[in-house]
C-alpha cells in the first residue's frame, strides 16, 4: 500500500534526471585504477563500486540516469552495457563519454562534464538534476533529499555527513550552514575546516552529490563557461560563487535505521579499500548486501556454484569468515576473512587470510597470503609467501602500504617471474 507522502516521493524522483559522474582517475588506488576508473574498481565480493549509486536511483525510483565517463573508461562502459544497458528490459542507463557533445575538449572539470551533456539531459525535460558521484560506495533515498530540497524551496541542495575534521582537512569540500540548514559558506578541501558548533573535532562534508533545479542549473553552468579562469568545478567554482544569492540548502545523509553515522565510504586509497572490503566479512557488517528491500544490482556471467573440496585432514579445502563468489573451487585449502570474487580457484595446502581476491585469478599449492589484494586474473605461483614479510614483497616488486597492506597485480607477477 502507498501512503500519499511516498506518491508524493515518488511524482519528484520520476520528475529528476541524474547524472553520475565516472570519470575520476582515483589515483591513489594506483595499480588497482590502472585500467579502470575509480567507479568500476570492483567492491564487496561480486560488485563494482558505480553499482551503488546505480541501484540507489533504481531503489529511489529514478530511472533516467547519465554516466558521464572520461579516464579509463572501457571496462566500465563494458559493465555499464552488460548490467545496466536495458535494466529490466527499460533504457535506464546512457552512456555519455566525454569529447563527444558541445566541443572537442575533455571533460574539464565535474560542471563541464554535466555542461557538455546539457542538450541530452534537456531532452529528457527533467524538473529536477541529481549530480552524483559515482565514486562512492552508500546505500540512500534520493527521495527524501528530493523531498526536502522541494520542501525548503531551494535552488540547489548539497548532499553532506558529519565527518572528522582532521579526516576531511584538505580532502573534502565543507559547509557551513545556519539553523535552517541555509549554505553559509562552502570551502573546496581546506586545510582548516569550519567545524559544526557546540561539536568539537566535527565538520559537515560534502558528498560530492548535488540536487538542482534543472532551468538553476542550466543557467548557472552557462554562466560558468563564460567565466574567465573558472576551472568548471562544483566544488571550486560554482557552489562558492551562487551561495551568496541564492538559496542554497544542505541536507545531512542520516542513516533511517539507526541513530548511528550513516555507511558512506570513499575507497580512494588501497587501506581504505582493503579495510571497507574487511568490514563485510565481519559478522554483522553495517553495510547489509542481503536486505531486499534495498538490493544492489550488478552484471554477473552466470557461472557455476563456488565448490569446495575437503580430501582429508591434509587437505581441508574450507572458507571461514569470508565471501566466495561463483565459479571459484577451493580445492584443499583454507580460505580466513577474505573475499573471493568469481571464478578464483585456490589449490591445495594453501592459506588464504585478510585478502581480497579479484574475479579469475589462480593461487598455486602451498601458497600463503596475508592482507592481500590481489588483481584480477594473476596467477600466482605455487609456494609464494605474500603479505608475511614487508621486505620480501618489496623486493618481489609488490606494492606495500603504510599498514601493511600487499597489492600484488598480473603484471607484477611476470615480472618476479622474469627475475
Ligand atoms: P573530489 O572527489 O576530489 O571532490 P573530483 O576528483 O572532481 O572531486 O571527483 C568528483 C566525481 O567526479 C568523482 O565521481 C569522479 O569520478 C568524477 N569526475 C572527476 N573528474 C571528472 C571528469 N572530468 N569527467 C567526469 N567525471 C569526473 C568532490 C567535491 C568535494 C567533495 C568530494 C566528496 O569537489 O567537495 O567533498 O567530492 O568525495
Ligand atoms: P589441487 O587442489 O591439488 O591443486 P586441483 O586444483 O587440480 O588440485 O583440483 C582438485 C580437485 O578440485 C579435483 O579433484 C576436483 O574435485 C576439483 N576440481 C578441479 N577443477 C574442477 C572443475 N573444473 N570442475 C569441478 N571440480 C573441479
Amino acid at each position: 500500500m502507498h501512503h500519499s507522502t511516498d506518491r508524493h516521493i515518488s511524482n519528484l524522483t520520476k520528475d529528476t534526471y541524474a547524472l553520475v559522474l565516472a570519470g575520476g582517475r582515483g589515483s591513489r588506488l594506483y595499480e588497482l585504477t590502472d585500467s579502470r576508473a575509480k567507479p568500476a574498481v570492483y567492491f564487496g565480493g561480486k560488485f563494482r563500486i558505480i553499482d551503488f549509486p546505480l541501484s540507489n536511483c533504481i531503489n529511489s525510483g529514478i530511472n533516467r540516469v547519465g554516466i558521464a565517463t572520461q579516464y579509463k573508461s572501457h571496462s566500465l562502459i563494458r559493465h555499464i552495457s552488460r548490467g545496466w544497458g536495458s535494466f529490466k528490459a527499460k533504457e535506464f542507463v546512457e552512456v555519455l563519454p566525454a569529447s563527444q557533445q558541445n566541443g572537442e575538449d575533455w571533460y574539464v572539470g565535474t560542471a563541464d562534464a554535466v555542461y557538455q551533456n546539457m542538450d541530452i539531459i534537456q531532452s529528457h525535460n527533467p524538473k529536477y538534476v541529481l549530480v552524483l558521484s559515482g565514486d562512492h560506495v552508500y546505500r540512500m533515498d534520493y527521495g527524501t533529499l528530493i523531498a526536502e530540497h522541494v520542501a525548503n524551496n531551494a535552488d540547489m541542495t548539497v548532499c553532506c555527513l558529519e565527518a572528522a575534521t582532521e579526516e576531511a582537512a584538505g580532502s573534502f569540500g565543507v559547509l557551513t550552514v545556519n539553523a535552517k540548514n541555509k549554505v553559509m559558506a562552502f570551502d573546496e578541501k581546506p586545510e582548516q575546516p569550519n567545524e559544526v558548533p557546540g561539536k568539537p573535532g566535527t565538520c559537515l562534508a560534502s558528498m560530492g552529490n548535488y540536487l538542482f533545479n534543472a532551468d538553476f542549473l542550466f543557467n548557472q553552468l552557462l554562466k560558468d563557461d563564460g567565466t574567465e579562469g573558472s576551472t568548471h568545478d562544483f566544488g571550486h567554482d560554482i557552489i562558492p560563487s551562487i551561495i551568496k544569492e541564492n538559496d542554497v540548502y544542505a541536507y545531512a545523509f542520516k542513516d533511517p535505521d539507526s541513530e548511528n553515522q550513516p555507511y558512506w565510504r570513499d575507497v580512494g586509497t588501497l587501506d581504505s579499500f582493503w579495510e571497507a572490503n574487511m568490514e563485510l566479512v565481519s559478522p554483522e557488517p553495517q553495510l547489509d548486501l542481503y536486505d531486499k528491500a534495498w538490493p544492489i544490482w550488478t552484471y554477473q556471467e552466470q557461472l557455476p556454484p563456488a565448490k569446495f573440496i575437503f580430501d582429508n585432514d591434509e587437505r581441508r579445502g574450507m572458507a571461514l569468515d569470508s565471501t566466495v563468489s561463483g565459479g571459484c573451487i577451493i580445492s584443499g585449502s583454507t580460505i580466513r576473512k577474505s573475499l573471493l570474487y568469481s571464478s578464483v580457484h585456490v589449490h591445495s595446502y594453501s592459506l588464504i587470510e585478510e585478502s581480497v581476491l579479484l574475479h579469475e585469478s589462480d593461487v598455486g599449492e602451498n601458497c600463503k597470503l596475508k592482507r592481500v589484494i590481489l588483481d584480477s586474473k594473476c596467477n600466482v605461483p605455487a609456494g609464494l609467501t605474500i603479505g608475511h614479510d614487508k621486505e620480501q614483497d618489496i623486493a618481489n616488486g609488490f606494492r606495500v602500504t603504510d599498514k601493511g597492506v600487499t597489492l600484488v597485480t598480473r603484471s607484477m607477477l611476470k615480472a618476479l617471474e622474469k627475475k
